[in-house]
C-alpha cells in the first residue's frame, strides 16, 4: 500500500471558492476571463483564506452551455488560456498553499467533440454512433423524436441526427449537449484518461456534472412523458424502496464512481470528487462514499427560507446523511446555477421549496418581473445573507463560496435580452430567464474600466453601474464589508475546524439556530426580527461586524463566539 505523506482528509473541514472563469477576471482585455486572470489574482484569494478553488469549465466549447458543453476534455478553450497557463495559475494558486478543483462533465459532451462529429458521419448503424445514444425517429419517415420528453432546458430532448437517415439523438440538456452511453466501455476508458490527465498535472480533485444521470436504461420500451414525469414524484419500489428511473440516480451509475475511486487513490493525497447531484435525500449517501465519489453537495441549505426550523431541519438531517458513510457534508448558498443568495433572502419566502421544479418555477418569477412585484428589500437580503453564511460557515464540514458572494453581490436583473447567453432562455422563449445574472463579471475596481474587471473590450455580459459600490477595492476599504466578513470569519474558521463535532442548543430565542463547538465556540444565528440575548462568552465575529458589547443579537444577525 501507498504510503501516505500528505494530510488525505484536507477536505473534509475545507473552504473551497467557485470560480466561473469567464467572469473571474479578464487579463488580455478580449472581454471574457482567462487563466491568467485567475493568476493575477491569486493574492485576492489567498487574502480571502480559501483552501482549493473550484474551476468551472474552461475546456473548449461553442459556450453554448457556459463551457458546461465540452469539446475537448483534456485542453484549454484558447479564449481562456492554454495548459502551460494552466500549469503556472496550478503552481501560483499552490505556492500560496491553495489547491484546485476542475469541473468533469460526463453526462454529455458538446456536438463539436470528435467523437460526436464521427458519429454523425459514420451514420446509422455504425460504431461510432453507439458511443451516444441514437434511436430511429417515429412515423413513417421517421421524422418525430423517438418519445415526447423533454430537455431541462425547455424543448425536446432529441434532435435530429441532421444526417437523413431518420435518426435522433438524444440530450438531456441543450441540443449542442448529446448525452455519452455509459455502457460503453471506451467512454468509460475515456473519462479514466481524462481524471489522470488532470491529476498528473496536480489538480486536488474534482466537481462532477450531473452526476446521478451517466447510466441509463434506454432499452427499446421507453415511458412517455407524462410517465416519467410521474417517476420523479412517486416512489416505485425496485424491492429496495429504491424509485425506479430509466434516466436518474440509477444504482449501476456507482459502478463507475467506484472505478474513479481507485484512480483518485492513485495519488498522495488521494484525489477527492463531489458529486453535483439533486437526488433525493436518501439517496445522497451513496455518492458519497468513500468507495466512490466520497462527498456530494447538499443542496438543501441552498432550498431553505431564511427560517431556523427550516435551517435547523436540514442541517440535521444533512449531517445525518453524510454521517453515514463518513463523509462531511457540504454546505453551499449560491453556485453559478441559482439566484445569488442575497437577492434570494430579500424576496418572500417559497412556499414549498423542498420541491426543486417549484422553486425554480418561483423564483423565476421574480426574474421575470425584474424584482419589481414584489419588491426585494435589498438592505434585509444582504444582512440575512451574511448571517446565514456565517451561520453555515460555522458547521462541521465543507463550504463552498460562489465568486462574488463574498462581495454580497445581488443578481443583475436587467441583462437586455439579446445579450443573454444562458440556453434555459432560448429554449423556453424567454419564459424562463435562466442564470445569466449571476454569472456578471465580477468587479475589481469601482473607478476603473469595466470595473477592473477588464481593460478592453465590454465584459461578455454587461455589468450594472451599481456593481460600483460592490467593488473590491471599495469593500477592502470598509471595516465592515461583506468582504472583510468573509475575511475574518474564514480565519477564525482555521482555529474552529479541528474537531467535528456539534451540538444543538435549545430556547435561545423562537427564530434562532443555536449550536456549540468544540473547545467552547458557539455560534448563534437570530434569525427572527427582535434581538434575544447572547449567551455568556466573548464574541469573536458578528455577521454585521459590529462588537455587540451589549450582550444582545439583534435581528438578522449572526454571532460566533467563546465560552469565558
Ligand atoms: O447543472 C445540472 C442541473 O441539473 C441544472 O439544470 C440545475 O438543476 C439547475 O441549473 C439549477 O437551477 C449542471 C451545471 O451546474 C449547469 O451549469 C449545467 O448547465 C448543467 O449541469 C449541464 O451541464
Ligand atoms: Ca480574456
Amino acid at each position: 500500500m501507498l504510503q501516505r505523506t500528505s494530510d488525505a482528509d484536507w477536505w473534509r473541514q475545507a473552504v473551497i471558492y467557485q470560480i466561473y472563469p469567464r467572469s473571474f477576471a479578464d487579463a488580455n482585455g478580449d472581454g471574457i476571463g482567462d487563466l491568467k486572470g485567475i493568476t493575477a489574482k491569486v493574492p485576492y484569494l489567498e487574502a480571502l483564506g480559501v483552501d482549493a478553488a473550484w474551476l468551472s469549465p474552461f475546456y473548449p466549447s461553442a459556450l453554448k452551455d457556459g463551457g458546461y458543453d465540452v469539446a475537448d476534455y483534456r485542453n484549454v478553450d484558447p479564449r481562456i488560456g492554454t495548459l502551460e497557463e494552466f500549469d503556472e495559475m496550478l503552481g501560483a494558486l499552490k505556492s500560496v498553499g491553495i489547491k484546485v478543483m476542475v469541473d468533469i462533465v460526463p453526462n454529455h459532451s458538446s456536438d463539436d467533440h470528435e467523437w460526436f462529429q464521427a458519429a454523425l458521419k459514420a451514420g446509422k448503424g455504425s460504431k461510432e454512433r453507439e458511443k451516444f445514444i441514437f434511436r430511429d425517429g417515429l412515423g413513417p419517415n421517421k421524422d418525430q423524436p423517438p418519445t415526447d420528453w423533454k430537455s431541462k432546458f425547455g424543448g425536446p430532448s432529441w434532435s435530429p441526427s441532421g444526417t437523413n437517415d431518420g435518426q435522433w439523438y438524444f440530450h438531456m440538456f441543450d441540443s449542442s449537449q448529446p448525452d455519452w452511453n455509459w455502457d460503453h466501455p471506451e467512454v468509460r476508458a475515456d473519462f479514466i484518461e481524462t481524471l489522470r490527465f488532470w491529476g498528473d498535472r496536480g489538480v486536488a480533485g474534482f466537481r462532477i456534472d450531473v452526476a446521478d444521470a451517466l447510466t441509463k436504461d434506454m432499452s427499446d420500451d421507453l415511458p412517455s412523458w407524462e410517465e416519467l414525469t410521474k417517476l420523479t414524484h412517486k416512489k416505485l419500489s425496485n424491492g429496495n424502496g429504491h424509485l425506479i428511473h430509466p434516466l436518474l440516480d440509477r444504482d449501476e451509475v456507482h459502478d463507475v464512481y467506484r472505478s474513479w475511486r481507485k484512480v483518485f487513490n492513485e495519488y498522495d493525497p488521494p484525489l477527492i470528487a463531489v458529486a453535483e447531484c439533486w437526488v433525493a435525500p436518501d439517496r445522497k449517501h451513496l455518492y458519497a462514499s468513500s468507495d466512490g465519489l466520497g462527498q456530494a453537495f447538499s443542496f438543501d441549505i441552498l432550498l431553505c427560507n431564511y427560517d431556523a426550523d427550516e435551517y435547523r431541519r436540514c442541517i440535521k438531517h444533512s449531517l445525518k446523511g453524510s454521517a453515514i458513510t463518513g463523509s462531511s457534508t457540504t454546505w453551499v448558498l449560491s453556485n453559478h446555477d441559482v439566484i445569488r443568495h442575497a437577492s434570494r433572502f430579500a424576496m418572500p419566502k417559497v412556499a414549498d421549496n423542498r420541491n426543486h421544479p417549484l422553486v425554480i418555477e418561483a423564483t423565476n418569477k421574480w426574474l421575470v418581473n425584474k424584482f419589481q412585484d414584489p419588491k426585494p428589500d435589498v438592505e434585509s437580503g444582504l444582512k440575512r445573507a451574511r448571517a446565514a453564511t456565517l451561520m453555515i460557515l460555522g458547521l462541521p464540514g465543507s463550504t463552498y463560496i460562489y465568486q462574488g458572494e463574498e462581495l454580497g453581490l445581488p443578481e443583475v436583473v436587467d441583462i437586455p435580452d439579446n445579450e443573454r447567453q444562458d440556453p434555459t432562455f432560448f429554449r423556453t422563449a424567454g419564459r424562463e430567464i435562466g442564470r445569466d445574472g449571476c454569472r456578471v463579471p465580477l468587479p475589481w475596481e469601482a473607478s476603473s474600466k469595466n470595473f477592473g474587471y477588464g481593460s478592453g473590450a465590454l465584459p461578455h455580459l454587461p455589468q450594472p453601474d451599481w456593481f460600483e459600490d460592490y467593488a473590491v477595492d471599495v469593500e477592502d476599504k470598509d471595516g465592515k464589508s461583506t468582504l472583510n466578513l468573509y475575511r475574518q470569519a474564514l480565519r477564525l474558521r482555521k482555529q474552529l475546524q479541528t474537531k467535528e463535532e456539534l451540538e444543538w442548543v435549545d430556547g435561545t430565542g423562537e427564530n434562532v439556530v443555536h449550536y456549540k463547538r468544540p473547545d467552547g465556540w458557539e455560534i448563534i444565528m437570530n434569525a427572527g426580527k427582535t434581538a434575544v440575548t447572547l449567551p455568556k462568552g466573548k464574541v469573536l465575529v458578528s455577521s454585521t461586524l459590529d462588537k455587540l458589547d451589549d450582550g444582545k443579537l439583534p435581528g438578522e444577525t449572526t454571532a460566533w463566539l467563546k465560552a469565558e
